[in-house]
């Protein structure tokens, strides 16, 4: 789609924090060179969703379901390895109903990344509190304070076993675009939190709000030796939660030397890399389609 097209298409409201994320996606893709050959945007219901639809250049998108949009890609991933899946989440889709997908996941160092558009409150559904909210606020929408604990996504990250993890803001479109750029070249399960103004139903956290806090933090953020795991975890769990005054941006963490969902698998099937199941025959004209001796033998060494 080209970008006027785009903009008469774009339903966001006007302020909108995704604006911000679409330009980095957009930017970061660009200049990785990924179009729709060797890279596809996965994302679930909400105003998150969708990003894929409003991406100007040549990408491939997945628009899925509410809470499922890590399951489709952790699919599409491990049915074409050779493939560069980028999930667009929301808070909501990803820490509500979707937070079971999320945790597995990161156990499995799926080779894949997802950006969670983390605004504090469902906004498509007209912004209700959604998991990242904090006890006590009390947004556009709630009729009284929000009376649970919010869940921390850099926390949540590090303990599920994602092995890059990033917090950005969506309007400092430079630093987000770099983050997304790493995160997609990164070789395992990589986590973006990216802050984003609600300005339609979140107006605690807007965008000035975060512009008189964020900051980039610099710090040595990449595990060298299995040794220094539980180290650099400690270093992202503390950058993980801000004082209300100061809350740091950057990569938290990464970890290059945990094996991949797909070199584990390919321990197993030692040709899935050259012969993955997007390229396997799944039907046999001199068998029916649902013979199971016909799948399994779609799975021989060639
Ligand atoms: C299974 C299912 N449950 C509930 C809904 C209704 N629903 C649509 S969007 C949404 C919340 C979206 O919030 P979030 O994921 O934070 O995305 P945002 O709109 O804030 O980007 C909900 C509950 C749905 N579409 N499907
Ligand atoms: S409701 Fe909030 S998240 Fe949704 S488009 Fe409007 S400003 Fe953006
Ligand atoms: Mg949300």
């Amino acid at each position: 789609m080209k970008v006027n097209e785009q903009l008469e298409f774009n339903d966001w409201c006007p302020g909108c924090g995704d604006f911000g994320i679409l330009r980095s996606v957009e930017s970061a893709l660009s200049e990785l060179k990924l179009d729709y050959t060797d890279a596809v945007l996965v994302s679930g219901i909400g105003c998150s969703g969708k990003l894929p639809h409003f991406v100007s250049g040549p990408i491939a998108g997945v628009h899925t379901l509410h809470g499922r949009a890590l399951a489709f890609a952790v699919g599409i991933k491990l049915s074409n390895p050779k493939l560069n899946v980028v999930v667009d989440a929301g808070d909501g889709d990803t820490f509500g109903i979707g937070v079971g997908h999320f945790v597995s996941a990161g156990r499995r160092n799926v080779n894949m990344t997802i950006i969670v558009h983390n605004n504090g409150v469902y906004g498509l559904t007209k912004g209700q509190a959604s998991p990242t909210l904090k006890r006590g606020e009390k947004t556009k929408s709630l009729p009284e304070p929000n009376i649970n604990d919010p869940i921390n996504p850099i926390a949540l990250a590090i303990s599920s076993g994602y092995t890059f993890v990033a917090r950005t803001f969506a309007y400092n479109i430079p630093l987000s675009k770099e983050i997304i750029k790493q995160a997609i070249q990164h070789k395992g399960m990589a986590f973006v939190d990216m802050l984003q103004p609600c300005p339609t139903y979140n107006d605690i956290n807007t965008n000035e709000w975060y512009k008189e806090r964020v900051y980039e933090a610099k710090v040595d953020y990449e595990v060298k030796d299995q040794s220094e795991v539980i180290e650099k975890m400690n270093q992202a769990i503390k950058l993980a939660y801000p004082s209300d005054e100061k809350i740091p941006l950057g990569i938290f963490y990464k970890n290059s030397l945990t094996p991949s969902y797909g070199e584990r698998i390919s321990a197993n099937i030692s040709n899935y890399e050259d012969y993955y199941p997007s390229m396997q025959e799944i039907e046999e004209s001199s068998a029916p389609i649902t013979s199971i001796d016909s799948m399994v033998q779609a799975r021989r060494v060639v």
